[in-house]
């Protein structure tokens, strides 16, 4: 009776060795497949997002002084602009003459196109320094004649 029952463990034993055995030997030779192995995934590099655009606009819109200067012959309407310095400007100028003319302001680097009677220019700039500049137009003698100005800053 107890050879009969002390066996079974044995057999046990021995079928788990021999599990042991074929699970190791399947391991060995699945060890000399790591070659194969997938690369691990990669990613695509994410690209840089925009710069976050400024803040809004109306606040920039604000600080814009627009003005419209008429030109004819031969004097600027109006003949004189103010603003403060740091101030966005814009002037539409507008040829209401017979001649073509042009509106500059030599110490702010600024100049419309010389435009025929009818049309109009827009100039933006920023009125970077304190002082009174002369606006003029720069066509044949007009200026001599009466098309002069000056913007106060
Ligand atoms: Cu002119």
């Amino acid at each position: 009776m107890k050879t009969k029952v002390s066996i079974v463990p044995i057999l046990a034993i021995i079928a788990a060795l021999l599990i042991a055995g074929c699970t190791y030997s399947q391991a060995s030779n699945g060890a000399g497949n790591t070659t194969t192995a997938t690369p691990p995934p990669t990613t695509p590099p994410t690209p840089p997002s925009p710069p976050a655009p400024p803040g809004p606009t109306g606040t920039i819109t604000a600080q814009i002084k627009e003005f419209t200067v008429e030109g004819s012959e031969f004097k600027f309407t109006p003949n004189s602009i103010s603003v403060s310095k740091g101030d966005k400007v814009s002037i539409t100028f507008k040829n209401t003459g017979k001649f073509p003319h042009n509106l500059i302001i030599d110490e702010l680097n600024v100049a419309t196109k010389t435009i025929s009677p009818g049309q109009t220019d827009t100039v933006e700039f920023t009125a970077s320094k304190s002082g009174t500049f002369a606006t003029y137009c720069s066509v044949g003698n007009h200026r001599a004649q009466g098309m002069e100005g000056w913007i106060e800053i």
